[in-house]
């Protein structure tokens, strides 16, 4: 394991990239801003699964340069980059045979984006990552959906119909959702697609699960087996608690304090405004400087950065997110 977890040791920083259908909406829906991370939002709004993968058909990233994100990662002195493969609303942002719901079969942009990353990844040296939402799906039959009031704010003469249906649905608002199980789901698509995720694209440096809702040991350890087909790979620790502790802890959106660390690998991952998936209207972003504090507070404890960009449907990062990148770039040339 320390042979494994050598490299990651030694990163410090790393970029994390939120990116999937949702940047379409940037934290919009009918009108209203939806709170709670962009990524969130159809589970937020409870917007219905037919209705939610109208999008898709506009989604054409046509800007996207996986070469030009990779370099500007590089520069900034990050090592690692970790990119939502699926997040929660089961959006592959892969070529699948598991699900047609994925980006080369459901978008007019019809390609794979993590091919591209990969390899401008193995140009640059810069390790790989893959962020899978193991549990939490809201579009593929019989994936998890914790439990969340429709958002706040949002004047949806449904609401209190929508959250007593949730109450009684195990968090599902809409009937497609309960179609099938979650024993089908994780063989039918989370397993497989894991399979694709860790042979389709060379060396996977890491895997990123997220939010263990409803997973059993045994949902884990089917995922788990999978890792085998990447010896080095390494993992966090949100597969499945407490049986799957994974190789280092994910404190989320805080740095911990000394008295806190207790000798385990750990990694704060963090949003340079206040979303991780794109929101036109989120403009609290966090200065260099704050961000270079943070590196450095968090380098002297012996932990990691992974620092979140959120790109927009075009394929583009926010202004502000390169920005600061290049100044933290500047920084790090320096010291
Ligand atoms: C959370 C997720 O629910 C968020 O959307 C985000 O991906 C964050 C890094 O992890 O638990």
């Amino acid at each position: 394991r320390d042979e494994r977890m050598k490299w990651w040791r030694e990163a410090r920083f790393g970029m994390f990239i939120h990116w999937g259908d949702y940047a379409q909406l940037g934290g919009m829906y009918k009108g209203y801003q939806i709170g709670h991370g962009g990524e969130w939002i159809m589970n937020r709004a409870k917007i219905p699964v037919a209705e939610y993968q109208q999008y898709a058909k506009k989604f054409n990233p046509v800007k996207y340069n996986a070469d030009a994100w990779v370099k500007l990662a590089k520069e900034a002195g990050m090592k690692y980059i970790v990119i939502t493969a699926k997040h929660h609303d089961g959006f592959a942002m892969f070529k699948s045979n598991a699900s047609k719901w994925n980006i080369a079969d459901a978008t007019p942009y019809g390609k794979d984006v993590l091919k591209p990353l990969a390899e401008a990844c193995r140009k640059y040296g810069i390790k790989l990552g893959f962020y899978y939402s193991q549990a939490q799906d809201w579009n593929n039959p019989g994936g998890a959906a914790a439990r969340k009031v429709s958002s706040e704010g949002w004047a949806n003469p449904d609401s209190a119909k929508i959250d007593a249906y949730t109450k009684d649905h195990s968090g599902h608002w809409d009937p497609a959702q309960t179609s099938a199980t979650m024993a089908d789901y994780i063989d039918r698509v989370a397993v497989p697609q894991v399979k694709e995720l860790l042979t389709n694209y060379g060396e996977v440096a890491v895997i990123w699960w997220d939010t263990p809702t409803n997973m059993t040991d045994e949902f884990a350890q089917k995922l788990h087996d999978l890792l085998k087909l990447q010896p080095n790979i390494i993992s966090n620790d949100r597969l499945k608690r407490p049986n799957f502790a994974g190789d280092y802890k994910t404190p989320e959106q805080k740095i911990p304090n000394l008295s806190e660390l207790d000798g385990k690998d750990w990694e704060t991952c963090m949003t340079m405004n206040g979303t991780w998936g794109y929101k036109s209207y989120d403009h609290k972003w966090k200065t260099p400087e704050t961000l270079i504090h943070n590196l450095i507070d968090i380098a002297s404890k012996g932990g990691n950065y992974l620092l979140n960009v959120g790109p927009t449907a075009e394929g583009e990062f926010p202004q502000e997110s390169i920005a600061s990148l290049k100044e933290m770039g500047a920084w790090m040339k320096v010291n």
